[in-house]
């Protein structure tokens, strides 16, 4: 895991992107299909029609299951501005427990967007780093509490519970997410999630800028596989694979924005309408835009309690 954590985050020499699994069915060496039931019903909530998933599990990876983007382009942009705007807003997130508390943070998305002088804007939107939902998790202690939770965001629980129903992972509950913000030249060191009681699987959602994640064993010292990570693109780790060690080395520049091919309001219906207008609006998504040039944004959600 580190000599290609090290290799992929190289800045000196661009590494090679060759041994990146990319999953679809060029790589049928390292990835299986894994098939679902399409007739099954799920909401309009800015999915793809299922019968237009494509889901492969890792031949060396057993648990690991990757939703290659099942996200229509407008779905894509209404979680990108959730994740953006609603959810950094009255959380928990490094901004406000930082040396930023003194100065006039209102909150991350009105600062960042307000913000005239160019460099303090880019100073804010790079010092973002993360921010919590539902339980929200004690970076020093490395715990979540009872005492330290808020509701979860329903939209986000509704979206992780049609991944698990799918999957037939049926009874998974949010109880806690982290989301994370990164922009090119930024990594996540190799760690593994166990501080949930319970290790229902981990549903893992990336939208921007590509990614090169690194799945490990449950040694820190065990190889890696690196996997390529684009927009709309769902990491579950499921079963052996929940506890290991995991890892991401490199953001760079996706070759395609699919968050912009359309914005065709197909199975969006059931989506607030004033937030989709928002999406859809030029003007006001011009903000959203500007952040996503160099930036990648990852909800990881987790059951942490109630025993399935
Ligand atoms: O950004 C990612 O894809 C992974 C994030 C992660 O591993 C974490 O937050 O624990």
């Amino acid at each position: 895991m580190m000599k290609k954590f090290k290799y992929y985050k190289s800045k000196d020499k661009l590494p090679s992107l060759d041994d990146v699994i990319d999953c679809s069915e060029n790589n049928k060496h390292a990835v299986d299909k894994f098939t679902i039931d399409i007739n099954k019903e799920i909401p309009n909530i800015g999915l793809k029609d299922l019968s237009d998933w494509n889901i492969y599990s890792l031949k060396d990876c057993p648990g690991l299951i990757i939703i290659k983007n099942p996200f229509t382009s407008l779905g894509q942009r209404y979680y990108i501005k959730k994740l953006l705007k609603d959810y950094t807003k009255n959380h928990p997130n490094n901004l406000l427990e930082s040396r930023f508390k003194e100065n006039v943070i209102k909150d991350f998305w009105t600062s960042w967007t307000e913000e005239v002088d160019q460099q303090q804007k880019n100073l804010i939107k790079k010092s973002m780093r993360w921010t919590t939902l539902g339980y929200h998790y004690d970076w020093t202690n490395k715990v979540y509490n009872e005492e330290n939770k808020d509701e979860f965001p329903e939209e986000l629980s509704r979206l992780v519970s049609v991944f698990a129903e799918v999957l037939n992972f049926n009874n998974f509950i949010s109880e806690a997410a982290i989301i994370n913000f990164y922009h090119i030249g930024s990594t996540l060191s190799a760690h593994t999630d166990h501080s949930e009681i319970c290790h229902a699987p981990l549903f893992s959602i990336s939208f921007g800028q590509s990614a090169v994640f690194l799945m490990g064993g449950s040694f820190k010292d065990a190889d890696a596989v690196p996997i390529l990570l684009n927009s709309g693109d769902v990491v579950i780790m499921s079963g052996r694979s929940r506890l290991n060690y995991h890892a991401v080395p490199r953001i760079f520049e996706s070759e395609s924005q699919t968050w912009n091919e359309n914005d065709d309001t197909k199975n969006c219906s059931v989506l607030n309408p004033d937030d989709l207008k928002e999406c859809i609006s030029k003007e006001s998504w011009k903000q959203f835009e500007k952040y996503l040039m160099d930036s990648r944004i990852n909800v990881n959600v987790r059951q942490y309690k109630n025993k399935i």
